[in-house]
């Protein structure tokens, strides 16, 4: 475009994908998990036998629910189910590579034993840094860690909305010291984690700190070189979120993709980005009663493939009880993933957009930086006969089942670079992967 670059002091700091190793074993992640823990999963939606439909985690700010009663919530929590073994243990089985945790959600109860607020799991009866017992476990089960931190606090007295007065502004420097001096103890804590998840980032009061939150980036990324941090922390110094004023990411991956997928490869501008999901419509948090539309296993490989077909990793949410216990439900869902996973994950786990044109069957996936492509099939047409249109100059030279290379196919070239794949019995009851060697004339 002819469009004039603004000059910005706080904007973008690079243009285009990282390239170093730990940006690409994040982009190779394809499968992870996201954990919302904390206070509000004791109530669990309800409110002294009243159900709330907003979202679980957000239940301190419903009308009608006393503030400081929710705020004394840390004095009950104590949770005898928690085994972040076992959590650890679910998500591999599901085929999770990567984990992000709540160490402090929008209440601003902390997992960890702060140093800098007394709203911590230590004045609870629990006492233990559960952040360090979830980074432990998972470090052990070989999947990455991503700290999810809000930056609005309701229980902290120097959290503003907007800064409108003198008292708000003073009290914000000491909110954004205090919001510095956690980051760093959460990355010097748990020095083994590879990024941090930034939420609760679009109020007033934090746009306006573009400076300051540009240099905190700059700190950490000093501290933690390598460290992973999305577009949801900092705005530019026109206020502008995720993409600077230049329209240029700002952080490492796009970070807007929540309970949505792009549809087109067109929609994700060249970026890296990840999609966190809920398995109801939007609840994060534990919610006992859980009602609407539920996500089936199938429905959420399907996003999974969708996902890592246009160049994203794909994040199911996990809402642990105020026990600590993972919820049947969930076990269920992780292990009907980790059931296709183990047979299939050969077409998630480093793959990359094909650029093949998508079609009405399902979704194609690359190894990434390969000529080996995947077919996952989610819909069989009546015919049997799948479509696959090449890019140009590009053979099929084998097709054949990822679960059964004995099962192969000859492609029938019905046009220039189109091609129909007959299956032969369509006894697929799961969503089943064709894996097509290609090669490209040169
Ligand atoms: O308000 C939160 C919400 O509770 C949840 O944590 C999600 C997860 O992406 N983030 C915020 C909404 O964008």
């Amino acid at each position: 475009s002819t469009k004039e670059k603004i000059a910005l002091l706080h904007g973008a700091h690079r243009v285009g994908k990282r390239t170093d190793a730990t940006m690409e074993k994040w982009r190779g992640y394809g499968l992870g998990q996201f954990i919302h823990w904390g206070l509000y999963a004791i109530p669990g939606g309800a409110w002294n036998g009243k159900q709330y439909n907003g979202a679980a985690e957000w239940i301190r700010s419903w009308d009608g629910i006393p503030k400081s009663t929710y705020d004394s919530l840390n004095y009950s929590f104590n949770p005898t189910a928690f085994d972040a073994k076992a959590w650890a243990k679910t998500a591999k089985q599901m085929g999770a590579r990567y984990v992000t945790f709540t160490t402090k959600h929008h209440d601003g109860f902390c997992l960890w034993p702060s140093k800098y607020t007394k709203y911590t799991v230590k004045n609870s009866p629990y006492k233990k840094d559960i952040v360090k017992a979830v980074v432990d476990a998972y470090d052990q089960e070989g999947i990455d860690v991503i700290l999810y931190f809000s930056v609005m606090d309701w229980n902290h007295p120097d959290w503003r909305y907007d800064i409108k007065t003198k008292e708000d502004s003073i009290a914000f420097e000491r909110f954004k010291k205090f919001t510095r001096n956690q980051l760093i103890e959460l990355l010097t804590n748990y020095p083994t984690v590879k990024g941090l998840w930034f939420d609760g980032t679009w109020d007033k009061s934090w746009v306006k700190q573009a400076a300051f939150a540009d240099e905190l980036e700059t700190e950490m990324r000093r501290l933690r070189p390598g460290l992973i941090i999305g577009s949801r922390f900092r705005a530019d110094e026109n206020g502008k979120r995720h993409f600077d004023s230049n329209g240029v990411l700002m952080g490492d991956y796009e970070q807007g993709w929540e309970r949505k997928i792009p549809s087109k490869i067109e929609d994700v501008h060249g970026n890296d980005w990840d999609c966190v999901m809920t398995v109801p419509e939007n609840q994060w948090g534990y919610n006992a009663a859980w009602n609407g539309h539920l996500k089936t296993g199938t429905e959420l490989i399907e996003m999974t493939a969708r996902c890592v077909s246009l160049g994203g990793n794909f994040v199911l949410n996990f809402g642990p009880k105020g026990d600590g216990a993972i919820r049947q439900e969930e076990i269920k869902l992780a292990e009907e993933i980790g059931d296709w996973m183990k047979v299939n994950q050969e077409a998630i786990y480093n793959c990359e957009y094909a650029g093949f044109d998508k079609q009405d069957w399902g979704y194609f996936t690359r190894k990434t930086g390969t000529d080996k492509v995947y077919m996952v099939v989610f819909n069989v047409p009546l015919s049997g006969a799948l479509r696959i249109k090449t890019p140009s100059k590009t053979a099929i030279k084998k097709a054949y089942m990822l679960a059964d290379a004995e099962e192969s196919f000859v492609p029938e070239e019905i046009s220039a670079d189109e091609y129909f794949l007959h299956l032969k019995k369509s006894t697929n009851s799961k969503p089943f992967v064709i894996v097509l060697e290609t090669l490209k004339a040169t």
